[in-house]
């Protein structure tokens, strides 16, 4: 790599994988000098920088901390949170430390949908995004869903629906999006958190200047504090005078805007209960966003929801198997256990992986209502095995085929087997993705 060309005006974009990279070509791309640093001697992507940014200076591993703060600006990856040492003296040292988010608030001309939460984030993103496409609007989607937010920037573009982390989220200052939203929170990320209220402190970072909010009726913690002028809209799971919720009909259960039913649950594609409420949600989020009811409701016919969130993967000798490896802290896994327990049958649910210094706890009662047995996984099997022990039936398994195998041997005619981990995958798999497909493959291996 060559030697830093020195210059008055320098941006660091710290971290080099797919928003650091997306950070570097939008930056080449307006002209402007920058260095890229990512604590890893050999990142990942080093190939793509040496044939990309031949000329750009890097710093791999060890870093010159002088350099860093003599930025005029840092573009911080997700990954990495800004307690860092190094980032804390460049911020100490009075240089502004931004997000690729940020970096492209600044440039977009499109209004902005923005959408976190604990869960659901994927699944609302992708519906509004479908729900704006059905009526004929240029909207780009994007965000932690995959798509590095810079790389949706385009004048074309009528609409930015974008899906925000909280990672993504504590370096923005003032997202100024049309509508926010807030799903739901539970604990999660608690290895980066200093405990829940900073967790939460850095997802409410999503309604800075926000123009419209809407909030989940039956989470409190998704209410912003201030911002009492900024109009607001809700949905939740019960019926509401004025905004989305859900009634009982004639023995049907009815998806309402205000109190009209405007669809009826069983014609939802999406599996399981906790889906009628992303439902509900992103119905919410388009109202406020302008979309029309008539596409709101042909998405919602139509989405069957996406890879690898309570997925319907099979039915192998009268028992269903869904691969739910999105599941990766307990208030997923507890919505996919709820959302698919039926009085049919029972659920075999393995679970297991790294656990981010969640406590499994809150998962007992569920299991002990709704599931026949468990197959335990990963790092966290041990302590998934105390509590467990008298309360649950339960076997260890040390590779996902064995994990499959074992939960067939222990469903019964009519039950489901459910692979929602409650963890993530990193000590067994590259991702969760690489976990549902083991799942996926193993349960094809069935006879
Ligand atoms: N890393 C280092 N050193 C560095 C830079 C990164 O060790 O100098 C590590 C990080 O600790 C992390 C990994 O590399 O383990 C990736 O970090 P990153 O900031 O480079 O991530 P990107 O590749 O830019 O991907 C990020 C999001 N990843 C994270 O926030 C960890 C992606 O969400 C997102 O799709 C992408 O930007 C585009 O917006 C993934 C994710 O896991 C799916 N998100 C978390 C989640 O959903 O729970 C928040
Ligand atoms: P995220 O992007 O926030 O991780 P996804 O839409 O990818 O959310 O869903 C991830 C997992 O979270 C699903 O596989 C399911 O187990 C759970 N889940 C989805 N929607 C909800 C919800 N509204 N409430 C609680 N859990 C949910």
């Amino acid at each position: 790599m060559s030697n830093l060309i020195a210059s008055s005006k320098m941006i660091a974009v710290v971290g080099t994988g797919v928003s650091g990279l997306s950070a570097a070509r939008f930056l080449r791309a307006q002209k402007l000098p920058f260095v890229l640093f990512d604590t890893r001697e050999a990142p990942p992507a080093q190939d793509v920088i040496v044939a990309e940014f031949p000329d750009v200076h890097c710093q791999f591993g060890v870093w010159d901390e002088s350099l860093l703060q003599s930025a005029d600006e840092i573009v911080l990856s997700p990954g990495l949170p800004l307690s860092m040492s190094a980032i804390a003296a460049a911020r100490a040292a009075g240089v502004p430390v931004i997000g690729d988010v940020e970096l492209f608030v600044r440039h977009a001309k499109a209004p902005i949908v923005a959408i976190t939460g604990s869960n659901g984030k994927s699944t609302v993103t992708t519906l509004v995004g479908e729900m704006a496409t059905a009526a004929g609007i240029k909207v780009a989607v994007g965000g932690n869903l995959g798509t590095p937010v810079l790389d949706l920037l385009s004048d074309d573009v009528e609409l930015y629906v974008l899906e925000l982390s909280s990672f993504q989220l504590e370096t923005v200052t003032k997202l100024g999006a049309t509508v926010a939203c807030i799903l739901n929170m539970s604990a999660d990320h608690l290895d980066r958190y200093n405990g829940m209220p900073e967790y939460h402190r850095a997802k409410q970072r999503i309604y800075f200047g926000a123009r419209h909010v809407v909030v989940n009726r039956t989470d409190p913690l998704t209410q912003p504090p201030l911002a009492d002028d900024v109009t607001r809209s809700s949905f939740a799971g019960s019926a509401d005078f004025k905004n989305m919720g859900v009634r009982e009909q004639e023995g049907d259960t009815w998806l309402c805007d205000d109190l009209t039913p405007v669809i009826k649950a069983s014609e939802l594609k999406l599996p399981g209960r906790h889906n009628i409420d992303n439902a509900l949600a992103a119905m919410a989020i388009g109202k406020a966003a302008g979309l029309p009811m008539a596409s709101m409701l042909q998405t919602l016919t139509s989405f069957k929801g996406l890879e690898h969130r309570c997925q319907w993967v099979a039915e192998v000798a009268d028992v269903i198997y869904y691969n739910d490896s999105k599941g990766t802290n307990v208030g997923a896994t507890l919505a996919a256990i709820n959302g698919l327990a039926n009085s049919h049958g029972k659920l075999v649910v393995i679970l297991g992986g790294v656990a981010k210094e969640q406590t499994f706890t809150s998962l007992l009662p569920a299991l002990k209502a709704h599931a026949r047995g468990c197959v335990l996984i990963g790092e966290a099997a041990d302590e998934l095995a105390a509590m467990l022990q008298g309360e649950v039936d339960f076997e260890r398994a040390g590779s996902m085929p064995e994990a499959v195998s074992k939960a067939q041997a222990q469903a019964h005619s009519g039950d489901r087997v459910l692979l929602s981990p409650a963890c993530a995958s990193f000590d067994m798999f590259d991702n969760y993705q690489a976990r549902g497909d083991a799942f996926c493959a193993a349960v094809g291996g069935l006879q």
